[in-house]
This record gives structure tokens, sequence and C-alpha cells, in this order.
């Protein structure tokens, strides 16, 4: 798979999608259609006749599992664990990306007074939105000035006029680290948001992979073929070669401009009015001929964003783990219902005591835990991660609150709703020990059912009328 015009004929083959031909509006109704549509896990959306536009509009490409299934290139029916296991196999070898000298997202250029963001049928999402957000399922491109590693991050875009994007790089993350670089420099950021290429990409946005390393080596490694990328026509920066959109631009360190509310995957508005934040001054943007817009809808779970973030801060956390070289995780699983962020649960086979207790500690310190995780669970490996009724009873017959770590400061994010909205830097959090300690030396019995008695009633089942 290459391009989102890839992706979407997949959808297509497999039953993955339906287009959409009557007229919807840009201005909340298009979003809501996905919405509602995505409460049912309905197929991808092709929306091919958005009011006073030309181009279509995806939706919903990674709400469900099946369809996160085709952007990994594998098998329809595989869960999210399967994919978050695939993942972290895949990813041991890193590919970089390769250079190509002619490109698709070259088809169209605008520069100078041609520069116009309200060309392409941007939505808007909810009543309360400060705006139109370009950026929902796009990704950002930069470059540490010092070492030159170059950063893909999704962060929102929102539209402040025709040549302004409001960004939203919340504090730690690359691009924010990154214009701190450029700020003491005194010099502007180049930046490229990117809207399609490679569904891939968005995915590896949101991926939270620690700081100097490449999305772009651990896409190609999940490939398993190189990305082509091509210069930008006014920033030096890998731009992905099949992209719908790029639009490329300059973010001033010290500039800021109102931007905000959106309503965010936590089901409330990201703040209460505008927050002022650095923006993008868009000098260029480039596209495809008929260019495929694409939407992440966002809003109470689950949604699109939710089913992103469960595989992509899922497979992170579980990435980080191996890299620390802990023995015994069977599975790890971030429900979709916390937006695979506040919520992890960890099945470990235990090999030595106090080793679920490492296992949770350690989760909050990968680069994905330590950053707004507020609530791991571990439990024995005889409990999958994602099986929640097994869990619950876990927690009900193996957890004892007097072994659960309460730790009182973390790295938070201004989006999580449970901290008061003016002081959302720090969180708390918990770790839940739902195993049962290895060190002792009598242990609960577990019942099991005796064999030959199974047996023996499976034989009589019809005769006993049942
Ligand atoms: C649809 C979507 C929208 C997101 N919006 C933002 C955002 O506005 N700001 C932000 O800092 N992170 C946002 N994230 C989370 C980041 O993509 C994620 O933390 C990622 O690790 C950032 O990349 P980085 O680690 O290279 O900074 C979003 C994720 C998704 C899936
Ligand atoms: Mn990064």
């Amino acid at each position: 798979m290459k391009d989102l015009r890839d992706f979407v004929k997949r959808c297509e083959e497999e039953g993955e999608l339906k287009r959409i031909t009557a007229e919807v509006d840009w201005n909340l109704e298009l979003s809501h259609v996905a919405k509602l549509n995505e409460e049912h896990a309905g197929p991808a959306l092709l929306f091919e006749n958005v009011k006073d536009y030309r181009s279509p509009v995806l939706t919903s490409a990674c709400t469900t599992t099946s369809r996160l299934a085709l952007i990994m290139g594998m098998d329809k029916k595989s869960s999210l664990v399967d994919l978050m296991r695939e993942w972290v196999k895949r990813t041991a070898n890193k590919l970089p990306p390769k250079w190509v000298d002619t490109a698709p997202c070259k088809e169209n250029i605008d520069r100078g007074d041609k520069v116009n963001l309200f060309k392409f049928p941007v939505p808007k999402v909810y009543p309360m939105d400060g705006g139109r957000f370009f950026g929902t399922a796009d990704f950002v491109l930069t470059k540490d000035p010092k070492s030159g590693w170059v950063n893909i991050g999704t962060y929102r875009l929102q539209v402040l006029d025709e040549k302004t994007l409001g960004t939203q790089f919340i504090k730690g993350k690359h691009a924010d680290i990154m214009l701190k670089a450029y700020a003491e420099l005194k010099q502007p950021m180049p930046v490229a948001a990117v809207v399609g290429a490679d569904p891939l990409l968005f995915l590896m946005g949101a991926a939270r992979l620690p700081a100097f390393e490449s999305e772009y080596e651990f896409a190609g490694a999940i490939r398993g073929h190189p990305i082509e990328v091509v210069k930008g026509e006014t920033v030096d920066l890998p731009i992905p070669a099949s992209a719908e959109i790029v639009i490329e631009g300059e973010v001033d360190p010290v500039a800021m401009k109102p931007e905000g509310p959106f309503g965010e995957y936590t089901g409330y508005y990201s703040g209460i009015g505008t927050t002022p934040r650095p923006f993008i001054k868009v000098n260029c943007i480039t596209h495809r001929t008929n260019p495929i817009f694409w939407l992440s809808t966002v809003g109470r779970a689950v949604t699109d964003t939710h089913m992103t973030m469960a595989l992509t801060y899922g497979a992170t956390l579980w990435q980080g783990l191996e890299a620390m070289r802990i023995p015994g995780i069977k599975s790890v699983y971030c429900p979709p219902e916390g937006a695979g962020r506040f919520l992890a649960i960890i099945s470990v086979k235990q090999m030595y005591p106090g080793h679920a207790a490492q296992v949770g500690t350690a989760a909050i310190s990968t680069e994905m835990g330590a950053y707004g995780l507020k609530t791991v669970i571990v439990v024995d490996d005889d409990i999958d991660a994602w099986d929640l009724p097994r869990v619950l009873w876990a927690l009900s017959f193996r957890f004892q609150p007097s072994r659960a770590e309460f730790i009182k400061r973390g790295r938070s994010t201004p989006l999580d709703p449970s901290l008061p909205i003016d002081s959302r830097d720090i969180t708390s959090r918990l770790i839940i020990d739902a195993t049962i300690p290895y060190e002792w030396k009598e242990k609960p019995v577990p019942i099991e059912l005796d064999k030959e008695m199974v047996k023996r009633v499976q034989a009589r089942w019809g005769e006993l009328g049942l």
C-alpha cells in the first residue's frame, strides 16, 4: 500500500467503504454523518459531493480493527492485540526512507497569492469548535536544527485564515521540543503538514516513539520497504511522495495567535474559549489533482481517533517495554474507551518476586506511559490483557488495595478533563497489581472442573434435554 488511494481501493474491495454521492455540508453535517455512522461501526465513508467543493473527503478510515488491519497489511480478522504484537515484531528492523525526484504530490503547486487553505473541503466538526480543523488526520514534519533528526507528529491544525494554521504542539511533544531549539537560534521552524500519503504514516505520527527516533524508519519497517520521499518546494524536509496535500510553511517560535477550542477525544472541548499558540505561516501548497481530504473524527468515545490511539499508543507502550528487555510480557491492551492512553492493562508471566511491580513502574516510565497514563493494571498470564471480564475478576479476587502504588506527580496532558482546566501539567498515577504475589508459598487453589466428569456430562447433554 503506497497511498491513500490504494487504501480506498482496498477498502472498497473488502466491502469496507461507502461512497456518499448526495450533497453534504462541510459545516457540521459531514462530521455528524461520520460520527453517527461510527457509532454503529459503519464503513469508511468517501464524501464525493461536499457543498461548495469538488474534491472528496474521507472519514472513518481507522474506526474498526478490520480497517486498521488493512492499513497494517494484515488479515482483516486480526484483533487489535494481534496488530500491536505484529507492530512490535516488525519495528525491530528499521528502514530509512528513499529519496525520489518526481512525485504525485507535486501535480499542483500554489505559491504566493495563490496560497489558500479554503481551497480544500475542510469540515467543521462540533458546534463549539473554534473553526475548521485542517489537521485531524494529518501529520507534521519538522527537523531538529542541531541533530538533523526528522520528526513526524500528528497534531491538530486549525484554519485561522487563508494562509495560517493554528497549532497545538503539546509541551514536550517533538515539534514543541524542536520549536524551542529554533527559538534559541532565533530562527523560524520550517514545517510541512501533510494530509494523505500511505495511511500508515498517519498512524506513525500518532505513535509515542522516543525523541531522536525517526517515524519514517519505523513505517519502513512495518511496510518492509522504504517510504518514498521528495524534497519540499520551500522547506528542506522529506515529503512523502504520494501525499494528497502538502502545506509548506514556517512557525515563528515567539509569535502566537488564538487557537481552539476543539471537541477532543476526551468527550469534552479542549478548553473554554481560545488559547494563544504558535501558528504556521503557509508559504506554499502542493497537492495531487482532485486530492482526497481526510478527517479523523473525535468526540465521545469510541471514534476514529480512539481506535487510532488504542493501536498506536498501545503498540508503542508494548514496544517500550520490549526495549527495556523486561521478560514475560504476554500482552498489552490500552482500551479504546480510554483513547488508548489513560488506562493500560498488561498481562505478565511472573518469574521472580516483584516482577509484576517492575512491569507497572516500567510502564509509566516508557515514552508512552510517562505522558498522561493514569492507571496501569497488571494481571497474571492466565488472563489476556484485552479480556475485560477476566480483568474485572482479577480486580475483585486478586487485587489488594494496600498493594497498589500511588504516584503523586507525572507528566500530564492538557486535555485531561479530570484535572482543573488551569492546572493540567501534572497528573497522579495508580499502578494496580492485580496478580497473585509470586513469592507467596501458599497460593489460592483455583477451581478446575474434573476432566472425566466433563466428558461424561457432555456425552449425556442431549439426554439431559439441554
Ligand atoms: C487524531 C489525532 C490528533 C492529535 N492531536 C494532537 C495535538 O493536537 N497535539 C498534540 O500534541 N498531540 C496530538 N495527538 C497525539 C500525538 O499525535 C502523539 O502524542 C504523538 O506521539 C506526537 O508525536 P511526537 O511524539 O513525534 O511528538 C493527536 C493524535 C491523534 C491520533
Ligand atoms: Mn516523534
